[in-house]
C-alpha cells in the first residue's frame, strides 16, 4: 500500500525532476516555485514529522564535511574552555522545565547514546553526510521534567554574528524525535571547535541552520515572542529565514 506521505513526497519529487527539465520558460518556472511553496506548506501539515531521516553507511561518509557559519566562538569564556578541554564546560538545562540541570560533558557522554550517519543540507547549496554520536534530547528533557506548558526548545550558543548571539529553536515534535541528539563526537572524532564543540544539535529533520553549534543554555518556552527577535532564531530574525526548516 502506498502511504498519504509516500505519495506526496513521490508527487514532489516529480515536480523537482520536472523543474530540472523545464527551467526556460518564466512561467513554468514560476508555476514550478508555487508548486514547492505549497507542497513545503503541505507537507508541514500533513507528512508524519516522526519519519526517521535517513540514514547512510560509512561508506557514503563526505571526505571533507564543509565547515559553515561561525568557526570559532570569539568569547573569552569559550577559549578558556577550549583551552583545558571542556573540563569546566557545563550544560544548562531550564526555563519551563521542573528540575533545572547543569551537566558536564562527561555526564553528557555516560548518558545513554545514540550514533547515526545523515546527511546536512545547507539552505546556500551544499550537503555533506557525517556521524555524529551524541544523547537523545528527548531523555535530557524527561530527566528535566519538561512542564505541560512548554512548546519550544530554545539553544543558546557561545558564538554570535556581530556581536549578536545565535540561538535556535525547534517544537517539542523535533526536541522528542528519535534522531534529534546533542551531539559531541563527528565522525569517530571529538566534535572540533569549527563543527560546534563541545555539543551541536543535530536535528536531522532540519535544515542546515537549525543545527545549532557551541550550545552552551537549553531553555525550555512556551512561545518565542520573549526570545531575541522573537523569530526562533539567529536567522529567522535576522535574514528572514523560516522558523519552520522541515526538510
Ligand atoms: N552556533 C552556530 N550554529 C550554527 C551556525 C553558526 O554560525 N553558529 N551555522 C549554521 C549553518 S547555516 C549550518 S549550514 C551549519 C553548519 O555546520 P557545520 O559548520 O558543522 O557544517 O550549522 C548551523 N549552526
Ligand atoms: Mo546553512
Amino acid at each position: 500500500m502506498i502511504s498519504r506521505r509516500g505519495a506526496l513526497i513521490g508527487a514532489s519529487g516529480l515536480l523537482l525532476s520536472g523543474c530540472e527539465r523545464i527551467t526556460t520558460s518564466p512561467t513554468v518556472r514560476k508555476v514550478l516555485t508555487l508548486g514547492e511553496k505549497a507542497s513545503l506548506t503541505g507537507q508541514r501539515l500533513v507528512t508524519d514529522r516522526n519519519a526517521l531521516a535517513p540514514e547512510f553507511t560509512r561508506a557514503d561518509l563526505s571526505p571533507r564535511f564543509r565547515v559553515n557559519g561561525n568557526y570559532l566562538p570569539k568569547s573569552p569564556i569559550y577559549a578558556s574552555h577550549v583551552a583545558n578541554g571542556f573540563a569546566d564546560w557545563k550544560l544548562e538545562i531550564g526555563g519551563l522545565v521542573g528540575r533545572p540541570m547543569t551537566l558536564t560533558l562527561a555526564q553528557l557522554k555516560a548518558a545513554p547514546q545514540r550514533t547515526q550517519i545523515t546527511r546536512q543540507d545547507c539552505v546556500e547549496g551544499w550537503s555533506a553526510i557525517g556521524e555524529w554520536t551524541g544523547v537523545p534530547l528527548a531523555l535530557l528533557l524527561r530527566q528535566a521534567k519538561l512542564s505541560d506548558k512548554a512548546q519550544y526548545i530554545v539553544f543558546h550558543c557561545a558564538d554570535d554574528f556581530s556581536d549578536i548571539p545565535y540561538y535556535e529553536s525547534i517544537d517539542l515534535i523535533d526536541a522528542m524525535h528519535p534522531q534529534t541528539i546533542l551531539a559531541h563526537t563527528m565522525n569517530r572524532q571529538p566534535l572540533p571547535v569549527g563543527h560546534g564543540a563541545p555539543i551541536r544539535l543535530r536535528v536531522e529533520r532540519a535544515l542546515g541552520y537549525k543545527q545549532a553549534k557551541y550550545i552552551m543554555r537549553i531553555e525550555a518556552v512556551a512561545s518565542l515572542a520573549g526570545i531575541y527577535g522573537g523569530k526562533g532564531g539567529y536567522w529567522e530574525d535576522h535574514s528572514g529565514y523560516q522558523w519552520f526548516a522541515g526538510i
